[in-house]
């Protein structure tokens, strides 16, 4: 049974929000949907970054404090350059190389199984979310972690934007596909572009998020700029970047992992310390810019938030 107790973080965004960033960003916004690009005007913008990235006065923005960490916060100059983006190589230094990208003009394509199919652009959804900030653990299948703070909206509101019909029961999501941009892309044995898939009830959840920017500042580009998924108690797989279009279907999708070695990265792709990995124990992970070797949590330790989605699912291989 459903315990309907209203929790310390389910209140409007309104309430949310201190007063002066919600007016701030409304103000910028308006200024925004005139000029087109923006000019420092006293609004506590950063007008020479403003000129590279026109959502950059939109942040920082108010932290949700119903998301709370068991460590420290990974240095961003650690976070920003050890990622997985293969789409700009198959190693952790992808950085430099993922500054190639554009990421304006960028639009996302809702589609499928929905009453409202369209195609935004990423100023006007930007403009029309509500983002926070949240803290979150990350853990990557390879057993290592960090602990950053996202900005953006939950998964949950562009749903409802997308308006799933009676049959929808996944989203799959794309990454762009630019092999000009992207050397990766050039290599013709992965099954480009990268595709990643939830079920409708995860990508409700509260916790699935999108994330738009992190260490208060728009997304830097080898984070998945302009905008990406955040699933904090899954495998960081799932997590993906770039996102350009997101279609609702009845099929289950299969993912870019999954389509490469579906012995070993499945659909679900849920964090559990006792289910190794083929090839190496998940028991522990090493955590980004420490000497820590921690204890991995089930679900990476979200099992409050998402574990009653898998009650039912016995015969589901969840946790690869
Ligand atoms: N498009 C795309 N998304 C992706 C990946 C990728 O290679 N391409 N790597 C995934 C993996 S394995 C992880 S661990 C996270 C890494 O995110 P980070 O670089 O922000 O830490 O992104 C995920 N999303
Ligand atoms: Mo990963």
């Amino acid at each position: 049974m459903k315990i309907l107790k209203r929790r310390s973080w389910e209140i409007p965004e309104r309430e949310a929000t201190p007063e002066h960033v919600f007016f701030n960003r409304r103000q910028i916004l308006a200024g925004l949907a005139g000029s087109g690009a923006l000019i420092g005007s006293g609004l506590g913008m950063r007008p020479a970054f403003a000129e590279e990235n026109p959502s950059a006065g939109l942040y920082p923005v108010p932290r949700n404090e119903a998301y709370k960490l068991d460590r420290e916060i990974t240095k961003e100059e650690i976070a920003s350059k050890y990622n997985n983006f293969y789409e700009f190589g198959s190693h952790k230094q992808i950085w430099p190389a993922a500054q190639k990208l554009e990421i304006r003009p960028w639009t996302v394509a809702l589609e499928g199984m929905i009453d409202n199919p369209q195609t935004l652009g990423i100023d006007d959804l930007l403009a029309r979310m509500p983002l926070e900030e949240r803290l979150y653990r990350h853990r990557c299948v390879e057993a290592w972690s960090m602990a950053v703070p996202w900005s953006g909206f939950p998964l949950a509101e562009l749903v409802k934007l997308a308006g799933p019909q009676a049959g929808a029961k996944y989203l799959r999501f794309e990454t762009f596909l630019d092999p000009s941009v992207a050397s990766g892309q050039k290599q013709s044995w992965y099954p480009w572009p990268y595709v990643e898939g939830l079920t409708l009830e995860e990508a409700t959840n509260e916790l699935a998020f999108i994330a738009t920017g992190v260490y208060g500042k728009p997304l830097a580009k080898q984070f998945g700029a302009p905008i990406r998924l955040v699933t904090p108690w899954k495998y960081g797989f799932k997590s993906i970047k770039s996102i350009v279009k997101i279609s609702f279907t009845d099929q289950r999708p299969v993912s870019f992992w999954e389509e490469i070695q579906s012995s070993e990265y499945g659909f679900w792709a849920n964090v559990n310390p006792e289910v190794p990995h083929k090839r190496w124990p998940q028991s522990t992970e090493q955590v980004l810019g420490t000497d820590e070797r921690r204890d991995t949590l089930l679900y990476n330790g979200y099992a409050e938030q998402v574990a009653g989605m898998y009650k039912d699912l016995t015969d589901e291989p969840l946790f690869m």
